[in-house]
């Protein structure tokens, strides 16, 4: 050991140790001659952007200490790492600096490879995967065919984010304020023919499974893919046209308003609009509206409410009264039955549009006694009991509900239904750096899968970026390709997929990394999976989770895997924040990770992004704490340097060890902190697991002060032997290079990373001494420490004999002794 901590030297030592002996490479669990149960810690891959920023140091570390700690608990843990490779910032490198995006990811992954290794996380760098590459993308390019072929991949017509002056589609992350990112100029839209997955064939699975995730994932989490996914249980019903044969279907969450309805909303984008706008005026408008409609950028906006009157009627399904169908902004084509039924005494929009246009408005709930009289100000939306509703008058909202929805059913007007909100996911990207849809468009056949055999559809390398366009559409090697089926000329599909896909199986993909036969094997996948603890940040609550959990159950429907989720446990982990905003290159308040590896070592970073916050809560970055977690492993290190001789000698054995009092606290502290730092990791609290082995070297040091000599005995020795181990093992997860180099200087022969976690003895924590507070006639006078085991009495006598009761019971009587024991003395005195 020398005298002087130097992170550089031991940091790279212990890498090159771990790397040689291969010790963070996971067998798999059948192959593991330890016969070790399996534990699976996924940290979210990241994207090669460049260089590690503060958000991976602490994923990871978070990741890392999770991994280790499992590990010296006796699992077999698997803990990969890899590259979500494909992506905009590298097409747009090309774009603006002429540089090749396989050129640029590729460079960035090395960079990025290099500073995660000298984080000194234990990866199974055997498993590394690369998005990106053909080897990899091909299995999804497969997967997509078997989605196709099983009816849960097609194409549709949908608006996309259009530069006119780039003439290129553009991503919503690449319009900025309205505006293209490159050209400034205003972004309209345009209609695209795309490639959608059906996730809403699943909507109801992704909600029910979260009855397993209860246990693992963070709440919030949870409210926010169930928000998402929105189930709305309601009912659709048919008002049938006056002329035409097919009836205009609505749904609907208020059955019970049935016969409050005085008109029927549809979308601009209803199938059945040009049909019903059958004047000139009408058919303009229409026109009108869906240019305007479909302009809106962000769906989240809405405009004020506007419409038209079709010039068409229909017919109430129950009454058979004659009811106007309009024309409504609000009323969104994708989701229901892209129609309303208008009820505006009870719901908002549509009484502000009738409000707008004069149209009926016909309470048929009954609200609170002051809102019933004379005319509506305003929606009445709560529940009540039903008036103007024929026989179903005086029924409650919820029994009127079922029993019209029931009336509505046998005369096959109706049908109850759970409707989502979810959305199909639209995979297709008009860009060059993803995968390529694989899909031949042939005049005379059609819509062709590329054959098995042809896979993977290669991304060509000769292209080029001049922002005009997706660069594969002009490229005439990778479009004109014979048809399969025809051999005549046909047309690849330019279309690459959304990247979202490569994360989606990337973690099955982990279990069989070099798999050339099929995506990953089920055997290994059945192995690992699922699972066990997955780290990312907030931001994937809905997305990424919604579609891997997805991908799981589609592959677990195809009998490709097991289970019915991927991720059994969650850790969302916060933002690290500097000045009070999020770490971001443009608020210029970034602090690189490497710049604080340069300086204080790797060990200090992890330490350090594991102690200044939970995990869950946004950490502050902050000079002061980083300075502050260096000069504890300072002070760990001088505490080992100054012990050096005595690491080494030999123990004499417990049962002759009789320890003095102060060797006894220190002995406490040291099981204490055992107990207190297990505790803590398993309930992810990093930072207060870090504070105890913090307490316990102050403790040593206390002794020290007090005592140099403290531990030259045999039983110091022993002592300080069986504290120094306590904390290097706990300590290890945390800052690992430094508690190698001091395992190796306490004399052990193998790995810290392979040693067992230390166990506490119960015993041992039990203080001989409690803390009695002394009264006298029940005001507090003294505190005292008193040995355990004394009777009523002897506490009495000792009471009674304090030097600071005296003033208080010197010339008086004392009438009673009353005793809470080990807690509270109280003299009545008179
Ligand atoms: C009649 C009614 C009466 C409604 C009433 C509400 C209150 P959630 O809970 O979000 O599912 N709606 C249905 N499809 C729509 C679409 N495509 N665009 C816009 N609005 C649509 O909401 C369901 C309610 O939203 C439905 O119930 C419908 O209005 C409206 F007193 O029907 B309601
Ligand atoms: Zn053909």
């Amino acid at each position: 050991m020398t005298e002087k901590y130097d992170p550089k030297a031991i940091e790279g030592k212990w890498q090159r140790i771990w790397e040689d002996k291969k010790v963070f490479e996971a067998p798999d669990p059948s192959r593991d001659s330890l016969k070790r149960r399996k534990y699976y810690c996924l940290c979210m891959f990241p994207y090669p952007s460049g260089a590690i920023h503060m958000g991976h140091l602490r994923n990871y570390s978070i990741g890392d200490v999770i991994s280790r700690y499992k590990r010296m608990q006796g699992f077999n843990v698997l803990q990969p790492i890899g590259w979500d490779a494909f992506g905009l910032p590298a097409e747009n490198a090309a774009i603006s600096r002429g540089i090749h995006p396989k050129l640029w990811t590729t460079e960035n992954i090395n960079q990025m490879r290099s500073e995660l290794k000298a984080m000194g996380i234990a990866y199974d760098w055997s498993r590394e995967i690369t998005t990106c590459l053909p080897e990899y993308y091909r299995w999804e390019q497969l997967l997509f065919r078997k989605f196709y072929e099983q009816g849960l991949a097609y194409r549709k017509k949908a608006a996309v984010n259009w530069c006119e002056s780039c003439k290129t589609v553009l991503a919503n992350e690449q319009v900025q304020e309205g505006r293209c990112w490159r050209c400034d100029s205003l972004v309209g839209t345009k209609e695209l023919s795309q490639w959608y997955l059906k996730i809403t064939a699943y909507a109801d699975q992704l909600l029910s499974g979260h009855e397993l995730l209860k246990q693992g994932w963070p709440a919030r989490v949870l409210e926010m893919q169930k928000n998402w996914i929105g189930e709305s249980r309601g009912c659709r019903i048919l008002f049938p046209l006056e002329k035409g044969t097919e009836p205009i279907e609505i749904f609907t969450t208020r059955a019970d308003t049935l016969f409050g309805a005085t008109f029927v909303t549809i979308a601009p984008g209803h199938p059945f609009a040009e049909k019903l706008c059958e004047t000139p005026e009408a058919k303009t408008k229409l026109e009108k509206f869906r240019q305007g409609v479909a302009s809106r950028i962000k769906p989240d906006e809405t405009p004020d409410k506007d419409g038209f009157f079709t010039g068409s009627f229909c017919t109430h399904p129950l009454t058979g009264e004659k009811l106007p169908i309009w024309v409504g902004n609000f009323v969104v084509m994708e989701y229901g039955a892209g129609a309303v039924m208008a009820v505006p005494a009870h719901d908002e929009r549509d009484f502000e549009f009738a409000k707008k246009f004069r149209l009926p408005i016909k309470q048929v709930i009954l609200a609170g006694e002051s809102e019933n009289r004379g005319e509506l100000s305003h929606a009445y939306t709560g529940s009540g009991a039903l008036i103007n509703s024929g026989k179903f008058s005086n029924m409650e909202s919820e029994t009127a509900k079922e029993k019209i929805a029931e009336a509505l059913e046998s005369k096959k007007l109706g049908l109850r239904t759970v409707q989502f909100r979810l959305r199909d996911w639209g995979i297709s990207r008009q860009r060059y750096w993803g995968a390529p849809v694989p899909i031949i468009y042939c005049k005379a056949c059609g819509v062709m899968l590329v054959p098995e055999k042809d896979l993977p559809v290669q991304l060509p390398m000769e292209v080029q970026f001049t922002g005009h366009g997706n660069p594969l559409e002009h490229n005439e090697g990778f479009v004109n390709v014979s048809c399969p089926k025809c051999m005549g000329p046909a047309r690849r599909e330019t279309d690459t997929m959304d990247t979202f896909i490569e994360s989606s199986w990337y973690y099955a993909r982990y279990t069989s990394p070099k798999s050339d036969r099929e995506p990953f094997s089920k055997a290994a996948a059945d192995q690992w999976l699922p699972v066990d603890c997955y780290i990312g940040g907030i931001e994937h609550a809905c997305m990424h989770l919604l579609y891997s959990r997805f991908f799981h159950k589609v592959l677990r429907d195809w009998g490709y895997l097991s289970g019915d989720e991927p991720f059994m446990t969650l850790l969302s982990q916060g933002m690290v924040i500097k000045d009070g905003a999020k770490m971001s290159k443009s608020k210029g308040n970034v602090v690189a990770p490497t710049a604080i590896i340069e300086r204080y070592g790797a060990d200090t970073g992890r330490l350090f992004s594991l102690f200044a916050a939970p995990p869950e809560k946004d950490l502050e970055w902050n000079d002061k704490g980083v300075e502050g977690c260096h000069r504890f492993i300072l002070r760990v290190w001088r505490l080992f340097y100054q012990f050096r001789e005595v690491l080494k000698a030999s123990v004499s054995d417990e049962k002759n060890v009789s320890p003095n009092d102060n060797l006894k606290s220190v002995r406490r502290k040291t099981h204490w902190t055992i107990k207190k730092m297990t505790e803590d990791i398993e309930t992810q609290k990093y930072n207060t697991a870090i504070s105890a082995m913090m307490e316990l070297v102050n403790e040593i040091y206390g002794l020290l002060t007090i005592d140099e000599r403290a531990f030259s005995s045999p039983e110091g020795v022993f002592v300080i032997r069986e504290a120094f181990n306590a904390l290097v093992l706990g300590l290890a997860p945390f800052a690992p290079h430094l508690c190698e180099e001091l395992w190796e200087a306490l004399g052990h022969k193998t790995l810290v990373a392979d040693a067992k976690w230390p166990a506490y003895r119960a015993d041992l924590l039990e203080q001989d001494t409690f803390l009695l507070v002394v009264q006298v006639n029940g005001k507090v006078r003294d505190r005292v420490e008193i040995a355990k085991g004394l009777s009523k009495a002897e506490i009495e006598r000792l009471v009674i004999a304090l030097p600071k009761l005296q003033a208080f019971v010197e010339g008086k009587t004392i009438r009673q002794f009353v005793y809470v024991p080990e807690r509270i003395a109280n003299l009545v005195v008179s």
